[in-house]
C-alpha cells in the first residue's frame, strides 16, 4: 500500500481539523448528521480534549463526523479515504451508507469512495469508532458490565485512549494506478543489488534510482526486476542515506524512498553492514499531553531532536505500531526501529491461563495475523525498520502459548526476511516460544517490581537471567525494558526511590551490570517520556519511568544517559 501523495498524476486533501463529534449508542447507524455534536480536533485523541470525566473515560461508541464538497478533478480516477489509525474499531460511512470497516487501533484505514458519491457535491463522512477491548482485539481486554455501566478492563500499561489519531487524507488515483511497490537491497560496499517489484495496473513501467544527491545512478523497465549500484552510500546508523525509486508509467508516477543496508543475525551479534549493532535507546510510546495519541508532524520532530541529543540510536515501538511518518524520519535520520504489534497483555490474566480456548485462541491469532501483514506491507519499504516484535510480555510458560506462537512467527517469516524478536518476561527456564525468534528481548525490573528500592540486588541477579537466556536458546539477548518511576523535581540525597537521583543510580546499575556481556546487544530503557496509564494505585499521573517528562523535559537521568551513551 503506497503512502498518498501529491503529483502530476494523484492529488491529497486533507480532512484534518475540526470536526463534529459525539458519544453514541453501540449499534448506531448515521443515518442522519449527529443530533447534538460538539467540536472536535482530528487528528487526538477525544480523551484529555474536555472537562467531564465521562468523556474521558467513555466505554463504548463515538461517531466524529464532516462534510467535504469534492473537487471535479477527483472524478477522473479512483477516489480513496484513508485513516492513518482510529480505533480500536472503525466504521466508516459516506451520507449514511457503510464504506467499510476496520479492526485495530493503530494501522491505516484505507476505503474506496465509489464513483457515486464522489460526484456529489457534498458527502457527510461518519467515522464510527470503537474503543471495547474483547480476546479477538489487540491488545486484549474484556469489557464487564460493573456498578451498572460497562467498564474497560485493560491489561496493559497504556490508557486506552481512542480517536482518530493520525491524518484524515482524501486522496485520488488515476484510473492505471501503481498500486504498490516493493523495494529489497543488499548493502555491500564495493556493488549492491536493489530488486524492485511494482503492482501496477499499466504494463509499460520504467524506473529510474536516484542517490541520496538526487544524481540518476541506475535506470530500468519493467514491472519487476534487479538494478545494479556501484559503490553505494550505506544507510546506516546515524547515515540517513536515501535512494528514491522513481517508477514511472504513462497513466501515473511515484517516487519511493529506499535505503540501501544489510543485515544479519549472526550467532550472538546483530550485524548492521557486517558491523556489530549495540542499540541505546528506549521503549516509547505515543503520548502527549491533551492530544494523547494524536501524531502531529512539530511533536515528532521534537522527539527525534531528544533521540539525538540523548545519544540513543534505536527505539522499539512499544507496544503498537506507530505512525508512518515516525519512520520516515527515523529513515532520515539513521535511527534504528523495532516495530512492534500490539499484541500487549497477553499474560497475567490470573488464576486462568490465557493460552485457552476462549481466551486468547483461534479468533485472537487472526487478528495476530491480520495486523502482521497489514504490518510488514505498511512498513517493508523502511530501512530504519531492522526488526519486528511479535508480542510483548505474553505468558509464554503456558503450554498452549507454544503452537500459538509457532503460527505467529511462521506467519511473519512468510512475509519478511527482518529479524523477529519476541519480548519476554518469564524466566529462561520456564519459557516454551523463546526458541522461535531471532532476537529475545527481555524486560526486566529487578529492585523495583521485585526487591523494592534495593539496588544491590540488580548485578548479579540480571547477568544471572540474561545468562540463562542465552545459555538455553543460543540467540542474542537485548535487554528491551528496565526502569523506575521517578517524579520530575522530586530530588533526595541519598537517593530515595522515586526521585531523580535514584533514577540515575538505578539505570547506571542496569547499564554497568551488562556492559561486559557479549551477547546482549544492547539496552532500551523503560520509558522514553512519562505516559498516561489507566488509574491504580502504583501509577501517580501515569507511569513515570520516562527519562524525559510526558511534556518531554530531561530528568537528570537523561542528562547521564546522554553522557553513558556518549562513550559506545
Ligand atoms: C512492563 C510492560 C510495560 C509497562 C512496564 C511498567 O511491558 O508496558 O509500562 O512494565 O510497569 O511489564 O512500567
Amino acid at each position: 500500500m503506497l503512502y498518498p501523495v501529491t503529483n502530476r498524476h494523484r492529488t491529497v486533501l486533507s480532512l484534518n481539523g475540526i470536526w463534529n463529534f459525539q458519544r453514541v449508542a453501540n449499534d448506531y447507524v448515521p443515518v442522519h448528521p449527529l443530533a447534538k455534536p460538539m467540536p472536535i480536533g482530528v487528528p487526538a485523541s477525544y480523551n484529555e480534549l474536555f472537562t467531564e470525566a465521562a468523556i474521558r473515560d467513555h466505554v463504548g461508541c463515538v461517531c466524529y463526523e464532516t462534510t467535504v464538497a469534492l473537487p471535479v478533478s477527483f472524478q477522473s480516477g479512483t477516489t480513496r479515504l484513508r485513516i492513518g489509525a482510529a480505533g480500536n474499531r472503525a466504521a466508516v460511512y459516506a451520507d449514511g451508507k457503510l464504506l467499510g470497516k476496520h479492526t485495530g487501533g493503530f494501522l491505516p484505514i484505507d476505503l474506496e469512495i465509489p464513483v457515486a458519491v464522489v460526484t456529489r457535491p457534498n458527502v457527510r463522512i461518519s467515522v464510527v469508532l470503537d474503543n471495547r477491548l474483547d480476546f479477538t482485539t489487540l491488545p486484549i481486554g474484556e469489557t464487564v458490565m460493573e456498578n451498572g455501566g460497562e467498564k474497560q478492563r485493560i491489561n496493559h500499561d497504556f490508557a486506552n485512549e481512542t480517536g482518530i489519531h493520525r491524518d484524515v487524507l482524501l486522496y485520488s488515483l488515476p484510473l492505471q494506478p501503481i498500486r504498490d511497490i516493493t523495494i529489497r537491497t543488499n548493502g555491500h560496499e564495493g556493488r549492491s543489488t536493489v530488486d524492485y517489484d511494482i503492482d501496477s495496473a499499466a504494463e509499460a513501467v520504467r524506473v529510474t534510482v536516484c542517490d541520496p544527491q538526487g544524481v540518476v545512478v541506475a535506470q530500468g523497465a519493467g514491472k519487476s526486476g534487479s538494478l545494479f549500484i556501484e559503490r553505494p552510500q550505506l544507510w546506516d546508523i546515524g547515515q540517513g542515506n536515501l535512494y528514491t525509486l522513481h517508477v514511472q508509467t504513462d497513466a501515473d508516477a511515484y517516487e519511493q524512498r529506499f535505503g540501501i543496508r544489510d543485515l544479519e543475525v549472526k550467532k550472538d551479534l546483530f550485524l548492521l553492514n557486517g558491523k556489530p549493532v549495540r542499540f541505546q535507546g528506549f521503549g516509547m510510546h505515543e503520548d502527549h499531553v491533551t492530544v494523547g495519541k494524536g501524531s502531529f508532524a512539530a511533536l515528532n520532530v521534537r522527539d527525534f531532536a531528544l533521540l539525538r541529543w540523548i545519544n540513543a540510536n534505536s527505539f522499539r515501538t512499544s507496544h503498537y505500531p506507530y505512525a508512518e511518518e515516525m519512520y520516515d524520519l527515523a529513515d532520515r535520520f539513521g535511527i534504528l526501529v523495532i516495530d512492534e504489534i500490539p499484541a500487549v497483555g497477553l499474560n497475567f490474566w490470573s488464576p486462568r491461563p490465557v493460552f485457552v480456548p476462549g481466551t486468547v485462541d483461534d479468533a485472537t491469532l487472526a487478528t495476530h495475523q491480520a495486523q502482521l501483514t497489514e504490518l510488514i506491507a505498511r512498513d517493508k519499504n523502511h530501512p530504519s525498520v531492522v526488526m519486528i516484535s511479535v508480542a510483548n510480555e505474553a505468558n509464554c510458560q503456558e503450554s498452549g502459548a507454544t503452537a500459538y506462537f509457532k503460527r505467529v512467527f511462521d506467519h511473519a517469516r512468510a512475509l519478511t526476511d527482518l529479524p523477529l524478536m519476541i519480548v519476554e518476561t518469564v524466566g529462561a527456564e520456564a519459557n516454551k516460544v523463546a526458541a522461535f525468534a531471532d532476537v529475545i528481548g527481555l524486560n526486566r525490573y529487578i529492585g523495583w517490581y521485585t526487591d523494592f528500592a534495593d539496588l544491590s540486588v540488580i548485578r548479579d541477579r540480571l547477568r544471572a537471567e540474561l545468562t540463562e537466556y542465552h545459555d538455553r536458546f543460543g540467540k542474542p539477548v537485548l535487554l528491551t525494558e528496565f526502569g523506575a518511576d521517578t517524579i520530575a523535581g522530586l530530588h533526595r540525597l541519598p537517593p530515595v526511590a522515586f526521585s531523580e537521583e535514584f533514577q540515575v543510580e538505578f539505570l547506571r546499575e542496569y547499564h554497568d551490570a551488562i556492559s561486559d556481556l557479549p551477547f546482549v546487544i544492547g539496552e532500551h530503557v523503560w520509558n522514553f517520556a512519562d505516559f498516561l496509564t489507566k488509574q491504580g494505585l502504583t501509577r501517580f499521573d501515569g507511569n513515570k519511568k520516562g527519562v524525559f517528562t510526558r511534556d518531554r523535559q530531561p530528568k537528570m537521568a537523561a542528562h547521564w544517559l546522554k553522557e553513558a551513551w556518549r562513550e559506545r
